[in-house]
């Protein structure tokens, strides 16, 4: 009789998908969400008129691009704008057209997980500012980071936008603004985006949609599950859950089993009870204040240099030295 030995290497995904559903509370990383399908259900998100952070970024980008760009160059020195997790690079595209305008010296490289998301936006870079000299990478945000730094004594200007610094909890964040600070250079600027506290009803609706997009983006986490590890969740068995703590300023995702069940996986060979109202936390989305953004940058060997933010004060860009 031949044994059949399986491999015993587990993917970083399989790994994660094991460790978050046989622990408790539950709990599954929204760097999950995105795949073909949930890239374009983040797109859809960003246009929905309640998510209104990236209007709010990209009203902040038109109404400053050209104090941004003084920033950027001070003194017309060259440099490189590199964007961490790119996407679609709808508001970057505003200060690229300014730069260009303004005949400014750059390059511009988007970093992104991935390859889909960087070829679509190399195209459509292409198409509407082809005069813009674009070095994409494809990668996580510091394997590619730190093939950048090797590059001699030219301005770096990291770019972190859309608030994706808000699904790191504090430490993590430090964690993060550290890694990048060890990779700047005295002359470097980091530019974060970041989502302020506000009036909490606002900030629900922005993760609550009526017409279920959010529900969908954040179900496709176990739509990858069923998909690449043989899971059966049955999605209708699940809500998407929001809730915000105005205190904290931490918005939570949660999937609540509306059911007592038993999903299973195979390829972890693994069985998942579920009691009714048994929960599985996606995502955490935080919001800001100045004290706060303060704080993070100074834990991290940063300061704060300059803001700017929309006319509501809903979101903030921050620039960030060394
Ligand atoms: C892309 C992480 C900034 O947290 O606001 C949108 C993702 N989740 N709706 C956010 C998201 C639900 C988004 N970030």
């Amino acid at each position: 009789m031949q044994e059949v030995i399986s491999p015993m290497i587990e993917t970083q995904f399989e790994k994660d998908v094991r460790q978050g559903l046989t622990d408790f509370p539950k709990y599954l990383s929204s760097k999950y969400f995105y795949d073909k399908k949930g890239d374009a259900l983040f797109q859809k998100i960003m246009h929905m008129p309640e998510y209104y952070l990236t209007d709010c970024e990209f009203d902040i980008f038109s109404q400053n691009k050209s104090e941004i760009a003084e920033k950027f160059a001070s003194g017309g020195q060259p440099f490189k704008l590199i964007e961490l997790g790119a996407g679609d690079g709808k508001k970057t595209k505003i200060l690229l057209r300014h730069f260009l305008e303004k005949k400014l010296d750059f390059t511009y490289q988007p970093i992104d997980i991935s390859s889909n998301v960087l070829e679509g936006l190399e195209n459509s870079l292409r198409e509407e500012i082809p005069e813009v000299k674009v070095i994409p990478k494809q990668g996580t945000y510091f394997e590619a980071l730190r093939e950048i730094t090797d590059a001699n004594g030219v301005r770096k200007i990291i770019m972190f936008l859309g608030s994706n610094i808000g699904n790191l909890l504090h430490n993590q964040a430090i964690l993060f603004l550290k890694d990048v600070q060890a990779l700047m250079n005295k002359n470097d600027l980091l530019f974060i985006g970041c989502d302020l506290k506000k009036n909490p009803k606002t900030i629900l609706d922005a993760y609550n949609d009526p017409n279920g997009i959010t529900e969908a983006f954040n179900k496709n986490v176990l739509i990858r599950i069923n998909n690449e590890l043989g899971g059966n969740f049955d999605l209708d068995t699940f809500i998407h859950w929001e809730v915000y703590d105005p205190e904290t300023g931490t918005a939570k995702s949660y999937l609540v089993s509306k059911i007592d069940q038993e999903v299973k996986i195979e390829a972890l060979e693994l069985k998942v009870q579920f009691k009714a109202w048994e929960t599985i936390h996606t995502e955490i989305s935080q919001k800001y204040d100045d004290s706060t953004v303060h704080w993070l940058a100074q834990q991290s060997g940063l300061e704060i240099c300059d803001q700017f933010t929309d006319s509501e004060q809903l979101y903030k860009n921050y620039v960030l030295r060394r």
